[in-house]
């Protein structure tokens, strides 16, 4: 395995799916995998992380930062590049061990061959850093423009997010400053351009485009090269100036392209010494995987104290750069098991936004926190009422994930609790930690109701994780996970006195812990989890089990559009048992232990056929179940495909009219849960770690790391015997 993708690929068609496959990215910025010379219309974008802007009433997005990468090259007069020109040869690749990416594109001009070589990395060292090299060599005498600088012709979905740009183009020398709509932010981004041949050299600032123009004629067979440092930073960014950003240029242009590259794939071998996962036997498979670490590494805010991750990560717009249950629930996994510093800033971020929680959960009238469905800035929900649009008559469509999505909210103490247990570090539950477990419980105990003459407790109208059978009573998942907060709240209620006195005094002073401790035991005990039935099928919710019983292909056929929304008042989908995404699947793989093996195995082989997959969460909840029932061999093909959904085309791109494209880090999350967890056999007992493998058929050897404890552990498992040593760092 060389830790290589590559394509020689150049479609137009998949212009998307190369930029989310091939990008770069170290937390603060996501550059997609596009080459120098697009224009917006390939979708190019730098885009940040935490930084937002809403023009009217259209979605509030991330912003993507003038592009300090545009490079085109003009020989003879004309332009060479691509989709335009068509080559002789092309390829991109991803070196994604070293998060290093390349191409390579040669055109037949009227008088020779002429070819671009170029690489960049977004620096792990210094994440406000971007290197890049390009290279233009001809077989002839070529007359060559190469025009180099800053594209503020952005690509947005929802923009234009910049009501004003400012420019200064200097000798070798470029910067932009862009000010937001809403809020008057600024994004600035300063190029420092190295060109060690001799040159004609023009600098311009025209049609939002501060450039160099570098002219030369090319001895045949020489290698013309530039070399170019851009720092990128935004007024959010504390202690950061154009002055510190000319340092860190200064800095780049003495030491060198290689010298920050190679302080770039340093930083990276860092992250892969405890990040990766060996796997002998199946080549294919730890490819697969270690791609998908590579980009959850790629979007870990390991340089922020209190930041979460975006649903498709840092690779465009798409879902308004919000984070959703994605991050707790399958990503956070990964960062605890590896790096715990990356799992306690994710899930400060949720402890900072509880007031934005507890503003939502007012709105609607409960107590307590309810976390954004899609979450921004200080918890705004960016989830609106109208969040698909209707194929066929072009008109917004109510959607309720963000009134009735109530299971966000025990992600989050799911989250938090689990980072407590498994490194046993209370200082989150001490900074604001408790008060968010006990605000999310304080909101489900809003929400239970009680049949009159009933003895239980329900919860009613809500949408489960299947979001194609919305507004339903007693959805197994969010009633399990309703019963977990209270259960965890009554867990830190119970024992106050570990946390010191000084916060179990704060807490007293802030609620009536006896009354509270009473309603969430009472409520724990009483609330209704859907049992199995006589077949041993747990109904996803009330009524399920009178659904039209028919699988995913049936329903699939009676599709009119093929972006046609499966959910909804109308939609193929809604009147069925065919569901979106696992449901009680993930319930059970929660909570197996709860289960006998043969109730888990039922409800996998009931619900597989019903499920679509029509989220990329869906498959790793089939493969990790399908792991707990002793079953690694059907769990393998649903463990590909989250592995590989980053890989493979074919993604879902639109939900109705909207486009849903990008990386999907909950899918690669998954992956590693499933190798690791299902695979591996990790669990964890009172904090104590736990191995029992059941590798599948080919697989030879599987090493890892884990943490546990504060202590990190070495795994190695072997079918003669698996050891668990731990490490000294
Ligand atoms: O969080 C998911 C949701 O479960 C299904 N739709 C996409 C969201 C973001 O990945």
């Amino acid at each position: 395995m060389d830790w290589k993708i590559r394509t020689s690929d150049r479609d137009v068609e998949r212009i998307s799916t190369r930029g989310n496959r091939f990008l770069v990215g170290n937390g603060y910025l996501g550059i997609r995998g596009t080459l120098e010379e697009y224009r917006k219309e390939q979708l190019p974008a730098v885009n940040l992380a935490g930084i937002f802007d809403q023009v009217g009433d259209s979605w509030r997005e991330p912003l993507n930062a003038p592009n300090g990468l545009y490079t085109y090259v003009k020989v003879d007069g004309e332009a060479y590049g691509l989709p335009g020109q068509e080559p002789l040869e092309h390829e991109m690749v991803l070196d994604y061990r070293n998060a290093l990416f390349s191409r390579k594109t040669s055109w037949k001009t009227g008088r020779g061959v002429v070819t671009v070589i170029s690489e960049r990395f977004a620096s792990r060292a210094e994440v406000h850093l971007i290197g890049m090299k390009y290279t233009v060599t001809a077989d002839f005498h070529a007359d060559v423009e190469l025009y180099t600088g800053i594209d503020g012709n952005v690509w947005e979905i929802n923009g234009p997010h910049y009501r004003q740009m400012e420019a200064q183009v200097l000798e070798n020398r470029a910067e932009i400053t862009a000010i937001t709509q809403e809020k008057g932010d600024t994004v600035t981004v300063m190029e420092a351009v190295c060109a060690d041949f001799p040159h004609g050299s023009e600098g311009s600032w025209r049609n939002k485009e501060a450039l160099h123009k570098y002219e030369f004629v090319t001895e045949p067979g020489r290698a013309y090269q530039i070399r170019k440092g851009i720092v990128v930073f935004t007024s959010k960014d504390a202690g950061w100036s154009k002055e510190r950003a000319g340092q860190v240029l200064e800095e780049f242009s003495d030491s060198g392209y290689e010298a920050e590259k190679q302080k770039h794939r340093q930083a990276w071998e860092e992250k892969w010494r405890y990040g990766q996962v060996l796997v002998e036997g199946d080549d294919q498979a730890m490819e697969a995987l270690n791609y998908s670490l590579y980009h959850l590494l790629s979007i870990a805010p390991a340089h922020a104290k209190s930041m979460s991750i975006p649903a498709r990560g840092l690779s465009g717009q798409t879902y308004k750069g919000a984070v959703f249950w994605d991050t707790e629930m399958f990503m956070l996994d990964y960062f605890l098991f590896t790096d715990p510093a990356v799992a306690r800033t994710l899930m400060k971020y949720r402890v900072d936004t509880l007031g934005g929680a507890k503003q939502k959960a007012a709105q609607y009238g409960w107590e307590g926190a309810y976390y954004a469905w899609e979450s921004q800035e200080g918890g705004y929900d960016a989830c609106t009422d109208y969040n698909v649009v209707d194929v066929f008559t072009g008109r917004p469509m109510r959607t309720f994930f963000r009134d009735k999505q109530y299971h966000i909210s025990a992600a989050i103490v799911y989250g938090i609790m689990r980072y407590s247990h498994i490194t046993g570090d209370d200082s989150l539950l001490k900074e604001g930690g408790l008060e968010t477990v006990i605000e999310c419980a304080r909101f489900y105990y809003s929400l239970l109701l009680k049949r009159a003459g009933g003895t239980r407790y329900e919860i009613h109208d809500v949408i489960g994780p299947d979001e194609y059978h919305e507004r339903v009573n007693n959805n197994a998942y969010t009633n399990r996970m309703a019963k977990y907060t209270f259960q965890m709240a009554v867990e830190l209620l119970t024992g106050l006195d570990r946390f010191g006195d000084r916060v179990k005094e704060s807490i007293e002073q802030q609620y009536r812990v006896p009354k509270l401790l009473e309603q969430f035991e009472d409520a724990a005990e009483h609330l209704y989890v859907p049992a199995p039935d006589e077949q041993g099928i747990i109904e996803q919710f009330d009524g399920y089990g009178n659904l039209e019983d028919v699988f995913v292909d049936q329903v699939r056929s009676r599709l009119l559009h093929e972006k046609e929304y499966w959910g909804g008042a109308y939609g193929v989908a809604s009147q069925t048992k065919v569901i979106k995404q696992a449901d009680v699947v993930t319930m059970l793989n929660l909570f197996s232990d709860e289960y006998p093996e043969d109730i888990c195995l039922k409800n996998w082989k009931y619900y597989e056929p019903r499920t679509e997959h029509g989220s990329s969460l869906s498959a790793c909840m089939y493969a990790m179940l399908a792991c707990k029932c002793g079953m690694p061999r059907e769990a393998y093909p649903f463990f590909v495909k989250s592995a590989r959904a980053d890989l493979n085309d074919g993604g879902k791109e639109w939900a109705g009219l909207i486009y849903i494209g990008g990386t999907h880090p909950a899918a690669s999350g998954g992956a590693y849960m499933t190798a690791v967890e299902g695979f591996g056999g990790v669990s964890f007992t009172e904090g104590k770690l736990k191995v029992k493998p059941q590798l599948p058929e080919n697989w030879k050897r599987m090493k890892f790391h884990i943490c546990c404890g504060g202590k990190r552990y070495a795994v190695d498992i072997r079918p003669e015997e698996t050891t668990v040593e731990e490490v000294e760092e």
